[in-house]
């Protein structure tokens, strides 16, 4: 994994926000590993302790969306089932970023019904040409609170490396997001959990970003396959301007050197996550997501005391230890005048 290659950013010369061959360095490859025969504690000491990435295999084969969600495509591969998400599924308005447009950092984002989003890509679809070249669908149906929403379907058990989860936990158990009349009035959520499902057609794409409060999160790939571009926090500076406002929303785009003069020492790691495979993203990485098929996943944000130190902001963690250094001072002064 520390060979260093210049690889054309082939895989992303298919997308949609690809540019004209754009080459990142990239330097390694994400480690694949058989999650049945993976321990909890190989997990902790090989990955969560040291926050270091991850593919997973073998731990999806009794999830009921894995059946459910798809159906059979060519080659073993599966296709989204579209129709039964706007059969079983069509109530709620769903969040859906649409990949051809910038807003700030992120992509510009709708909201629609589900069978809306359905139509939306059928009708792209059809415009396909025989060549395979055509405007697929743009629009990526991301954030969607499925557990929370269905509560009742279960469409899969999160692995056992990923229960330990203090930020879903908190808020599953927290009265406070629960039960409001006004929310159910609405037919609204009223408080966000972390559990999520996405849908994009081949071409839909997630900007460079680090995840939300520096969280862990891991992503399960239902059907489809995801190009992921990674970098390690401690290269984090190399994709911030000089005044560390602003970072970069598309590595494949042209980045400006004036803007960003530390970009092109950026070293990636790349993983192309198949279906069924699992991918554990640690605290603070950057990383650049393409699908490279049309795919679902599902993913879950959280922390635990393996992460808490990159979640607790920094000012958070200044005060914590500097009221535990009084408070040891103090005692400290106590136990001196207790011996004197
Ligand atoms: O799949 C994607 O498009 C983005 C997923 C992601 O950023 C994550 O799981 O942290
Ligand atoms: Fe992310």
């Amino acid at each position: 994994p520390n060979s260093h290659c210049e690889v054309r950013a082939s895989s992303m010369d298919q997308m949609d926000g690809g540019g004209a061959g754009r080459r990142v360095k990239v330097v390694g490859k994400v480690e694949r590993l058989d999650g049945q025969s993976l321990t909890y504690s190989e997990f902790v000491d090989r990955f969560m302790k040291p926050n270091l990435p991850v593919v997973l295999t073998g731990l999806t084969s009794s999830w009921p969306s894995c059946e459910d969600w798809t159906f059979a495509g060519p080659d073993d591969r599966r296709r989204p089932n579209l129709p039964f998400f706007a059969q079983n599924f069509s109530s709620p308005r769903v969040q859906v970023a649409d990949c051809s447009a910038r807003e700030y950092t992120d992509h510009k984002r709708l909201e629609m019904s589900m069978q809306e989003f359905v139509d939306h890509w059928v009708r792209n679809s059809n415009t396909v040409s025989s060549s395979g070249h055509g405007e697929a669908s743009s629009l990526y149906l991301k954030d969607w609170h499925f557990v929370k929403e269905y509560p009742d379907y279960v469409a899969y058990t999160t692995p056992p490396f990923f229960v330990d989860d203090w930020l879903n936990m908190y808020l599953d158990s927290h009265p406070m997001h629960r039960d409001s009349d006004i929310a159910n009035y609405k037919n609204e959520v009223n408080c966000d959990d972390y559990r999520f499902v996405y849908i994009g057609a081949k071409g839909t794409w997630t900007p460079l970003h680090a995840d939300v409060f520096r969280s862990y999160s891991w992503s399960a790939n239902v059907c489809g396959r995801k190009l992921w571009l990674f970098l390690a926090p401690s290269q984090s500076h190399l994709i911030f301007d000089r005044n560390l406002r602003s970072s970069v929303y598309d590595i494949n785009e042209d980045v400006s050197e004036k803007q960003f003069p530390e970009f092109n020492k950026a070293e990636w790691i790349e993983c192309i996550q198949e279906q069924n495979e699992i991918i554990f993203v640690p605290s603070g990485w950057y990383h650049q997501v393409y699908n490279l098929e049309d795919t679902i996943s599902i993913n879950h944000n959280w922390f635990n005391a393996y992460n808490l130190h990159w979640v607790v902001s920094r000012r958070v963690y200044v005060k914590l230890i500097s009221q535990t250094n009084i408070i040891l001072a103090k005692e400290y002064k106590f136990t001196v005048e207790l011996a004197s």
